[in-house]
This record gives structure tokens, C-alpha cells and sequence, in this order.
């Protein structure tokens, strides 16, 4: 019965209740009879949801009036995973929540490990856009993130045989509480059709006439800044067929074919495409960007429109920010909008164009580098494509100022790569049409600048900036860590939580014997639960008294698991040696998916399950040596893991790894790095003291010289161990049924194909981990001293602190504080 003062939007624990037993009965239509766990969640859900709405109404309201900058996150991927804990943490209820649950009978943490992760991202990229969208609210920033509805998100992963088998990730099934559907917001988009142009009072018009609608419809996800105040907004857009049916053909009577359309655009949306740093060139993908940024920008453009204000003044309401070239049409339709229906002249349209957006590159490998077919884009976006030709002649002509005669260079700059087909150049284009270019940690820019776009570098000096990487350590240690979060609380109050710089406060605890005791069993207690989680799901046996040795990331050729699957068999070897001395028993975990069609990383993947099944099964092993492929790493995996680990691998051939955002979570987490000097490492270790980190291996310059003469026999003549592992792992001692599956492998390593260097850096990786088995087994207390020192240090790491620099150096925004009296 509904208590006394319990109100829909109370934060007490009786409305809460409340809330909760209204929705489970109104809104799920359950008693407590018929309703499941999962319903239970739901209920939850929706009542923590209503808590939100008025906030979120006062934000969007509070906005609107006072006609704020907003800054737009484009990005094809937004990685959440869940958001009950998040919205429960930020919005402060969290004891109420608690206690409400525990009076109705229900545990808070089993309710919410119903949640399915939003899987809508392939790893880092993906979850730098939802840590982005927690500052930029917390920060009281105005912002949208706009994305894309998938049916489907990151598939999931299921291990059969050693090998990775790829299951659909149908998150929406029972339905996502946290959306609203905005039927009322919805745009067409068109597609194909052609290009016609005339003169009328003596300019010339384009219509672009013929095309194909599809409609997108908006769904609305609140983000709930630290505190509660403001709630932003992230829309994520669903494809929808323009007419139910395609009259046409229904009255033919080819009703099948009427309505194959209705399925051909809804078939948009429908799934995430799972290659991380993979460029495909599908049509079904360039449709889908397409369709992602037409969207957005219309509605931007209706909320600017609404201010009355003329369009040489969008960039005082507008930063707009692309996540990767991913969405880099923007700057082609933001010009045909503008032209072809505000009819401003190219020059204004440009100023306006280039003035409002900014690109961020998160990558350097060249397979991912985006170049779309001209013929596709002819036939899917005619008007577009006319549209950068004509930025590309115009950009050609200052490029000729800067390279006088240097045809070669010109041809480098170019939008258009001159082969056959020619294909387009999305890197380009987005530096030519934005003001800003950065990259997200200091090494990256720099190769950024002198190795992948160097003439550009040159023509645009000033667009450059670098932007390192940021995590929220809000749920990254907060949420993820309690019992860390709460030893730092004690110690330095709870300032850290919103201003991470503050950890710095910590560094006098490093030499403190007291608190490193609580650190140590902090850390026992984050590796009891993992154990336990582990154990019940995945029968995976963990012995707590082991170093934890964790290496989870997408699987690739550049992250070198087969670093680690090396090392693992030098240590199998030492042991089965009878070299026990100094041991220090450890267990390795790895984790991660591989892209579908990337038959190499899945390859690596069967590699590792097959030496953990010799390893796990061999009884001189036992205690000493552990190795386990965790699978379906996912952000709520992610989040028990890392509080767990001792060692943190971040072990990317150096000048290939952009920057790594989980090398920060590891840190933050008191986890020792073992790294190369790249990505965001280097960053690491300037915060930390390279004395606090284990540092190996080639450094970015060297590897780069080394790779066109780079050959692997001598790292493997002229070195025993090393020697005996390489053989013993291509002997067949790890696939003694499956007959030369390795091979592949073998040949990738040893024939001088390895881009990555594997043997060039195995020796100094196995020093590094010698030392640090050495002091985590001899020195205790040491150890706990650099673990509390890193995170100390953690404090540059925060995506508060990259949102910051993004807002004064790209965005030129501030905040919009949304108090109770506005
Ligand atoms: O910037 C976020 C993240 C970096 O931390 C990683 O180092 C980088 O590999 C990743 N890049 C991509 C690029 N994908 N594409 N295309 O995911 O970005």
C-alpha cells in the first residue's frame, strides 16, 4: 500500500517502493507470483527511470530557454554495457535503492545483474564515446550523443572446441527500460536516385530527385551526470521503411515484393558491424553512416532553426565532434543542406561547415582507414559526391600553393585516390571540412602527424591538437571497485570522485603500512568475487593466492596475445624444468572477441584455449600455473575483472596502439602495468615514474626501422628459453589431435611476416615479467606501494579531464548548471 508522502519522483526508500511495486503490476502486468527475476529488474528499472524524466525534462527545458552551445558526439558506436548501477550511483540513491530492495526481500546486485550490456561498440573506440557522455553530464556540459539503434549489438561469444563461435546479441528481446521511442522525432533519408541542375535567376540549382526514403526514428536514453542535475540526452536512430508498403507493386499483386522493401530498410539498423579496426567497404555499412549522420544533422539543424538566429551564428550553438570518419559524411550533407535547401552560397556553407565540426582519428592502421568506391557513392549518394569533388578541387588549389610542382604530394592530399575504382578518401575529407584534428594520446598525434598525414600537417598547422584518452571513474572505479573507492574515500574524502586530480592526495599513503594492509586486502576481496563469479558461470576455478595476470582487449595481431601465449609457454617450460625457485604462481587470464571474418586473431584465440587445456590438466601445473580464455568479454565483465588484476598486459608493438583506454581502468584500479612504450603507456609512466610501471621492449622509432628488415631467427637461434618455447609450441604438444591447425601461426611468426615483431620483443617481456614476479613474490609491500603510487598518478586519466580540453580547445563550451531554481 502506498505510504504516506511516497511520491512518484520521491528519492525515499518508500516511494521507492512504491514506484517499483506500481510498475511490476501496472507497467508488467506480474504479482509477485508470476514475476521472474528479470521482471523484477524491469519494475526497478522504470521506477529509477521516472526519477530521471523530471531532471531530464528540467535539462532539455533549462537548455532550450536559455538557448545553450550544445556539443553533438557522432559516433556509430556508443559501448555501455549497463546503466542501473550508473543511473542508481549518480543520481545519489543508491542506499535507498538498497534498503528498498532488502525491505521488499530482494537483493540490490542480484536485480541488477539481470541488465543486458548495451553492446552498441567494438571495444575502445565505442567505450570512449559512453565515458565521454558521463563527463560531458557530469561536467553539466549541454550535450547529445547521437548513434545508432542496432538490433543487434557486439554478438556474443561462445567458445566450442577452443574456438569462437559468434551467437546474435538480440539485447533488445525483453525490452530496454531506459529508451523512450520519439515516434514525433523522425526524419526521412534518402538514398540513389539522381542529380538535376538548372539555372534560375542566374545561379545554379541542384535537385537531387528520384531517391529512395527511408525514415529514422528517434529513441532517447537519458545520461545522468554525478549528482543528478543534468541529464543529457543520447539518440540513437532506428530505421524504418518510408511507406508500409510500396503501393506500386501491392497492386500488382506482388505482395512479397511490396514487402521485401519495408524489409530492406528496416534491415538498417538491424546489426552492428563487428570489425574493430577493419574497413570493409560494404554498401550496407556506407547506407547505414549515411543514414546515421542524415538523421542528426536534421534534427541539429530543426533545433538551431528554432533559435531564428542566420546560419554564420550555427557555431555559436553547435560543436559537432566525429568519432572517428565513421561519420564523416557530415561534412557533404551539411553542405548540400545548406546550398541546396537554405541556398547559401559555397563559401558561407563552407565557413559554416568547417567552423562547427571536429574529427577525432583514432587509428593509424592503414586497413582501417576508410576509402569508399566512387561508383558506390555515385549510385547511393550522386549530390554528395559532386559535393566533394568540388571541396577537392578547391582544397587542390591551396595544396598546390603549399607543394609547388610536387605532383607526388599533391596526390597524397588528395580526396581522391586514383585507383580503380577511384575511391574516396573519408580521412581527408573529414581534416579538409573540420577546423580540428586530433588524436587521443601524445605518441599518436605525433605519428599522426609526421607518419599517416604529414602534408596535411603541413597545409593545416594549427587544425592538429592532441587529446589523450579519458575513462570515468565513475563506474570504472566507483561503481566497479566499492571497497577501493571507499579505502581512497576514507582517506582523501570523496572530492576524487569528481575531480580525479585529487588522487594525487593519495601519494603520501604509498608509505603508509596501514593503509597498503587494507589496499592488499581490498585487492584479495576484488579477487574472491571474481573467483566466485568465474566459478559460477564459467566453471572456472581461480586460486586466490596467484598473481593475477590479465590481458582483455579485442583480439588482434597488434595487441600480441601471442606475446603473452609465448611467455606462458616459457614459464610452463621453466616449471616443468624444475625451476621452482622464486616461483611466483600465477594465473593468466585473457579475454576477448575477434571480428568474425578475421580468421588469424580467431586462430589465436583456439591457440590459447588449447594451451590452457594442456596447462590446467597438467598436475605439476597445479597451484603454480594457470592459464583461462574468459569468454564474451563485455563492458559488465570488464568491470568485476579489472579490480581483480595484479598485472595489467598492455604489450602493443610501439606506434600501433592509438592510445588504450584499458590500461587506465587497470591503473586506477591498482594494477602494475606491464607495457610498451605506446598509446597512452607513455603517458602512464610520465604520471607514474617509469620505476612504477614494467616497462619492455622496441620503442615506436626502432620498431618502425626494424620492420623492412626484420627477420625472427636470431631473437630464437641465439636464445635457449626462447628457442624451446617457439618449438614446444609448434611441436604439436598443444594440438596433438588437431594436427597442423598452428600452422598459420608458425608460418606468421617465424617466416618473417610478423609486422608486429613478436620475437624481436619476447626476450625483454620475459625479463620484465621475471622482475615483476620477483618483487610481487619478495617485496610485498613494495609492490603495494607502486600499485598505490599508479594510482596516485591515475588522476591525468580521467575523461573528465579530456572532456575538458576538448571543451575549451575544440568545442569552446562551458557549463550549463541545471539547479533546482534553473
Ligand atoms: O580512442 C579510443 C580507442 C583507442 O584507445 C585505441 O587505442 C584505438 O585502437 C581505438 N581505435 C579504434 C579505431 N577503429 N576504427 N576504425 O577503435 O580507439
Amino acid at each position: 500500500r502506498k505510504d504516506e508522502g511516497a511520491s512518484r519522483n520521491g528519492f525515499d526508500v518508500e516511494s521507492i517502493i512504491w514506484g517499483f511495486a506500481e510498475h511490476l503490476r501496472y507497467t508488467l502486468g506480474d504479482d509477485r507470483y508470476s514475476a521472474t527475476d528479470h521482471d523484477r529488474f524491469m519494475a526497478l528499472a522504470y521506477a529509477i527511470r521516472d526519477r530521471i524524466l523530471h531532471r531530464w525534462i528540467k535539462t532539455r527545458q533549462l537548455h532550450r530557454q536559455s538557448d545553450v552551445k550544445r556539443v553533438y558526439y557522432l559516433s556509430l558506436e556508443f559501448l555501455i554495457g549497463r546503466a542501473m548501477t550508473n543511473n542508481v550511483i549518480n543520481l545519489g540513491i543508491e542506499p535507498e535503492v538498497r534498503e528498498a530492495m532488502e525491505e521488499l526481500g530482494y537483493r540490490y546486485e542480484e536485480l541488477a545483474d539481470q541488465e543486458v550490456d548495451a553492446g552498441l561498440g567494438n571495444g575502445g573506440l565505442g567505450r570512449l564515446a559512453a565515458c565521454f557522455m558521463d563527463s560531458l553530464a557530469t561536467m553539466k556540459i549541454p550535450a547529445v550523443g547521437y548513434g545508432l539503434r542496432y538490433d543487434y549489438g557486439i554478438f556474443r561469444q561462445k567458445i566450442e572446441n577452443g574456438m569462437q563461435v559468434e551467437q546474435p546479441d538480440d539485447w533488445l528481446r525483453w525490452g530496454n527500460p531506459w529508451e523512450i521511442e520519439r515516434p514525433d522525432i523522425s526524419f526521412p533519408v534518402h538514398f540513389g536516385g539522381r542529380v538535376e541542375s538548372a539555372r534560375e535567376k542566374g545561379i545554379r540549382i541542384y535537385r537531387w530527385v528520384d531517391t529512395q526514403p527511408v525514415v529514422g526514428i528517434a529513441y532517447d536514453m537519458p545520461i545522468v551526470g554525478y549528482g543528478g542535475d543534468t541529464v543529457n540526452t543520447l539518440r540513437l536512430w532506428s530505421a524504418r521503411a518510408a511507406e508500409e508498403f510500396d503501393f506500386d507493386d501491392f497492386n500488382a499483386g506482388d505482395y512479397v515484393e511490396a514487402v521485401s522493401a519495408k524489409v530492406m530498410a528496416e534491415n538498417l539498423t538491424k546489426v552492428l558491424y563487428p570489425n574493430d579496426k577493419l574497413y570493409l567497404g560494404k554498401e550496407l555499412r556506407l547506407r547505414q553512416q549515411y543514414f546515421f549522420v542524415s538523421s542528426s544533422l536534421r534534427d541539429i539543424f530543426r533545433r538551431f532553426r528554432a533559435t531564428g538566429k542566420s546560419w554564420d551564428r550555427f557555431h555559436e550553438n553547435a560543436a559537432i565532434q566525429l568519432n572517428d570518419t565513421h561519420p564523416s559524411l557530415t561534412i557533404p550533407e551539411c553542405m548540400r543542406i545548406l546550398m541546396d535547401e537554405e541556398h547559401l552560397a559555397w563559401d558561407e556553407a563552407w565557413d559554416v561547415t568547417v567552423r562547427s565540426t571536429g574529427y577525432t582519428n583514432h587509428t593509424l592502421m592503414p586497413e582501417a582507414l576508410e576509402k569508399w568506391p566512387v561508383p558506390m557513392l555515385e549510385s547511393l549518394l550522386p549530390r554528395h559526391l559532386q559535393i566533394i569533388y568540388e571541396i577537392n578541387h578547391r582544397f587542390l588549389q591551396k595544396a598546390i600553393t603549399v607543394f609547388p610542382g610536387d605532383m607526388a604530394k599533391i596526390a597524397k592530399v588528395s580526396l581522391v585516390e586514383e585507383s580503380d575504382p577511384k575511391q574516396i578518401r573519408m580521412a581527408n575529407l573529414s581534416i579538409v571540412g573540420t577546423h580540428s584534428t586530433n588524436g587521443v594520446a601524445a605518441l599518436h598525434t605525433e605519428l599522426l602527424k609526421s607518419r599517416l598525414v604529414p602534408e596535411m600537417a603541413q597545409i593545416f598547422p594549427q587544425r592538429f591538437n592532441n587529446k589523450t584518452n579519458g575513462i570515468t571513474q565513475r563506474r570504472w572505479l566507483l561503481q566497479a571497485n566499492p571497497p577501493l573507492a571507499e579505502l581512497i574515500t576514507g582517506a582523501i574524502g570523496e572530492g576524487w570522485i569528481t575531480d580525479f586530480s585529487r588522487l594525487t592526495e593519495l601519494k603520501p599513503f604509498a608509505d603508509d603500512p596501514g593503509f597498503l594492509d587494507e589496499f592488499r586486502k581490498v585487492k584479495k576481496q576484488a579477487k574472491e568475487a571474481l573467483a566466485l563469479q568465474l566459478q559460477r558461470e564459467q566453471g572456472i576455478r581461480l586460486e586466490i593466492a596467484t598473481l593475477f595476470d590479465v590481458q582483455v582487449k579485442r583480439i588482434h595481431e597488434y595487441k600480441r596475445q601471442l606475446l603473452n601465449a609465448l611467455h606462458i609457454v616459457m614459464l610452463y617450460n621453466r616449471i616443468r624444468d624444475g625451476k621452482k625457485d622464486d616461483f611466483q604462481p600465477r594465473s593468466f587470464l585473457i579475454a576477448g572477441k575477434a571480428a568474425p571474418g578475421y580468421a588469424m586473431a580467431k586462430l589465436i584465440i583456439k591457440l590459447i584455449n588449447n594451451i590452457a587445456q594442456v596447462v590446467n590438466s597438467d598436475t605439476a601445473m597445479k597451484g603454480k600455473l594457470a592459464l583461462h580464455f574468459v569468454p564474451n568479454y563485455r563492458v559488465s565483465l570488464a568491470e568485476k575483472i579489472i579490480p581483480a588484476t595484479d598485472v595489467s598486459e598492455q604489450i602493443s608493438t610501439a606506434g600501433t596502439e592509438a592510445s588504450g583506454t584499458g590500461n587506465m581502468k587497470f591503473m586506477c584500479n591498482g594494477a602494475l602495468t606491464m607495457g610498451t612504450l605506446d598509446g597512452a603507456n607513455i603517458e602512464i609512466a610520465e604520471e607514474a615514474g617509469a620505476e612504477n610501471l614494467f616497462l619492455f621492449g622496441l620503442k615506436a622509432d626502432e620498431a618502425e626501422a626494424l620492420i623492412p628488415h626484420y627477420d625472427p631467427s636470431p631473437y630464437i637461434t641465439e636464445d635457449e628459453e626462447i628457442r624451446r618455447a617457439v618449438e614446444l609450441l609448434f611441436s604439436g604438444h598443444f594440438n596433438f589431435a588437431e594436427p597442423g591447425i598452428f600452422d598459420p601461426i608458425r608460418d606468421m611468426l617465424l617466416g618473417g611476416r610478423d609486422r608486429y615483431l613478436h620475437l624481436a620483443d619476447l626476450r625483454s617481456y620475459a625479463d620484465a615479467q621475471r622482475r615483476a614476479e620477483q618483487l610481487y613474490r619478495n617485496e610485498p609491500e613494495a609492490w603495494c606501494k607502486k600499485a598505490v603510487l599508479n594510482i596516485a598518478s591515475a588522476g591525468k586519466f580521467s575523461s573528465d579531464r579530456a572532456i575538458a580540453q576538448y571543451a575549451s580547445d575544440v568545442w569552446d563550451i562551458g557549463p550549463r548548471p541545471v539547479g533546482e531554481d534553473g
